[in-house]
């Protein structure tokens, strides 16, 4: 097996799905978490010279999704199903622009104008996508094939991630809400959530 490190800031950010899928591999690595002051003078020595970064036997591959998409067919959780394996991708990628329309709203500093961002994310993205995915879930127990894939994984960590933050956010949504819950309780992730360093973001 390969030797893995992989280096990020000390949060969840967009390393968690990486690590959960390890996690659920139990594929060992070195989870490498650096200070942010000392980022500056490393900056220059992860290619393209952004975090997260995962080390294969040495060999630098940025970008966050190639990395979970990559450690997920290590850990058996990528279907051999070429358009089922696009299925995967296209849950990840909907919920990551999900996840990156709602930081920038984070990050906002006016109440009134990040209600009023919200409302319009809420409404041209979030509903149609969490509708989707709670609408299949309802008749299947994965959400892309009869088997468990990182795109449950996502739903797990991209969703609950949201979840915990926002009251209410899953109440239109029983289905994923349970799936999210059902996620959470594998007991490789139950493991990791444990023992994992608790960070803000
Ligand atoms: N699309 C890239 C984005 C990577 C990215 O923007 N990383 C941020 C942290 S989340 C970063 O490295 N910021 C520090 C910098 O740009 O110097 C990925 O998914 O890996």
């Amino acid at each position: 097996m390969p030797e893995y490190k992989l280096i990020y800031f000390n949060a969840k950010g967009r390393a968690e799905l990486i690590r959960w899928i390890f996690a659920y591999g139990g594929i060992p690595y070195t989870d490498e978490r650096i200070e942010k002051d000392d980022w500056p003078a490393m900056k220059s020595t992860i290619p393209f010279g952004k975090l997260p970064c995962l080390v294969v036997d040495g060999k630098h591959l940025p970008q966050s999704l190639a990395m979970a998409r990559y450690v997920a067919k290590q850990a058996g959780l990528v279907p051999e199903c070429s358009l089922q394996s696009a299925y995967c991708d296209a849950v990840v990628d909907t919920l990551t622009d999900i996840g990156m329309e709602l930081f920038k709203i984070h990050v906002m500093t006016d109440e009134e104008e990040k209600k009023k961002q919200y409302a319009e994310v809420n409404q041209k993205t979030i509903t149609p996508a969490l509708s989707y995915l709670n609408k299949k879930l309802e008749d299947r127990q994965w959400i892309v094939s009869d088997k468990i894939t990182w795109a449950d994984l996502a739903i797990g960590i991209i969703v609950g991630g949201i979840a915990s933050r926002k009251e209410e956010f899953l109440k239109p949504y029983p289905k994923l809400a349970s799936h999210v819950q059902k996620v959470a309780s594998l007991p490789k992730i139950k493991e990791w959530i444990d023992k994992s360093p608790k960070t803000e973001m």
